[in-house]
């Protein structure tokens, strides 16, 4: 088989897997990276500021169309939205302004008194809803979304760079060699 037929399957092979691990996703409308997280509210994050960010802080009602198109209408994600300092002041944990709601009718009921946690896709369109801080194990396996500036590529990312990089240098030293047989 010839040695660029190998590379061409290679890359083929590298970015099928890429499809399976297509996160962080990018939005070029936010200019911002996003990224699933685990655990409960707390956790999630966590797990976001560890990323350089937080949870998300959905701005807009592209926003919210955004992520529904690229994170699903059906598991429940906690987004940054929360009312844990002053009950009934729901505030971002980013520190960005309230400009865009997504509640529907009946919520925020802060249910028994406990529920100060925000997550979206409780109903249609991503409707939100706030709950108490649910472990990950414990109910709906709810993650989070994170939301974030820059992103490190892959490792797949590199190698599929890397490998363009020797194929190029491969092509070059044939067309070389192709040169230095005919003169
Ligand atoms: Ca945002
Ligand atoms: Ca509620």
């Amino acid at each position: 088989m010839p040695i660029l037929s190998i590379i061409v399957f290679v890359c083929a092979l590298l970015l099928n897997s890429q499809q399976s691990f297509a996160l962080p996703i990018y939005n070029s409308a936010t200019d911002h990276w996003y990224d699933v997280v685990s655990g409960n509210w707390t956790e999630s994050e966590t797990a976001s500021q560890v990323l350089g960010g937080h949870l998300v802080t959905i701005n807009d009602q592209d926003e919210q169309t955004w992520l529904l198109q690229n994170f699903g209408s059906t598991p429940r994600y906690w987004i940054g939205f929360n009312d844990i300092a002053t009950e009934g002041t729901f505030v971002w944990s980013s520190g960005e302004p309230v400009t865009y709601t997504n509640w529907p009718a009946g919520e925020p009921s802060n249910s028994q008194g406990s529920e100060h946690y925000v997550a979206m896709n409780w109903g249609p369109n991503g409707a939100w809803n706030d709950f108490p801080n649910f472990s990950h194990e414990s109910w709906n396996n709810y993650s989070g979304i994170a939301e974030y500036s820059g992103a490190t590529p892959e490792p797949s990312t590199m190698l599929l760079f890397g490998i363009g990089g020797i194929a190029a240098g491969l092509i070059k030293r044939k067309k070389c060699r192709t040169k230095s047989l005919k003169a």
